[in-house]
């Protein structure tokens, strides 16, 4: 077992049951012109993330654990995009509208690809979901289930929508889940900070949180 420092208490993992998971680090999401722009964020928070995102993919790498990145987008004929999703919010674009990367949140666009500092490599799994949880309507599960994963790090945006929900989704199904601190953030600083207190309150209800540095730490 490798023992991170973590809150609210240490998290241990066996080396050969762990995977990451980087959720959403798309253009759509932290460039200008994309998704979250469009509903009026400011961008530039998210976009902050991706060296210490890269550092801990690379990490990852280097251990050969798996690596899994999500997308979040829907189909060219937004079959999969429900109409609430579509209509929420005041955004100066809509999911499916046409925008300066492309149709906004749509699979194949160049605004739906991760951002290339942070480009999957061959053999990496890739989860398109239509949601904000990984695990509805996807893969993932059989995924993890195949390749036998008890423990899942978790990286990503937006820490209190796609993190979050993934992260709850993943603690019902039994994974225990670590939340890198550095290498997840909101567009909101306030969401961020309750989120991480939310997971780990009340013995780490949701999971456990660390900065990148702890786990490098503790794998070194
Ligand atoms: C959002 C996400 N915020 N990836 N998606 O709509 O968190």
């Amino acid at each position: 077992m490798i023992t991170v420092e973590a809150a609210p208490f240490s998290y241990s993992f066996p080396p050969d049951k762990v995977a990451l998971i980087v959720i959403d680090m798309q253009r759509d999401f932290v460039e200008p012109g994309g998704f979250g722009d469009t509903l009026g964020n400011d961008v530039a928070r998210l976009k902050a993330i991706i060296p210490t995102v890269a550092a801990l993919i690379g990490l990852f790498r280097e251990k050969g654990w798996p690596v899994i990145h999500t997308r979040e987008g829907h189909r060219p004929d937004l079959s999969d995009l429900p109409p609430a999703k579509r209509g929420r919010g005041n955004p100066t674009l809509r999911i499916g509208d046409e925008g300066p990367m492309g149709r906004i949140l749509i699979q194949g666009e160049a605004g739906h690809a991760i951002v290339p500092e942070l480009a999957p490599v061959e053999g990496e799994i890739v989860i398109d979901k239509p949601g904000k949880g990984s695990f509805y309507a996807t893969g993932l599960a059989a995924h993890l289930a195949r390749i036998g994963i008890t423990h899942l790090v978790i990286a990503g945006v937006t820490t209190e929508v796609c993190v979050q929900t993934t992260m709850r989704e993943a603690n019902d199904r039994g994974f225990d889940c670590l939340l890198i601190e550095d290498a997840t953030e909101s567009y909101f600083a306030a969401f961020k900070a309750a989120t991480l207190d939310m997971i780990r309150a009340q013995g780490a209800i949701v999971g456990w949180t660390a900065p990148l540095a702890a786990l490098v730490a503790a794998v070194a």
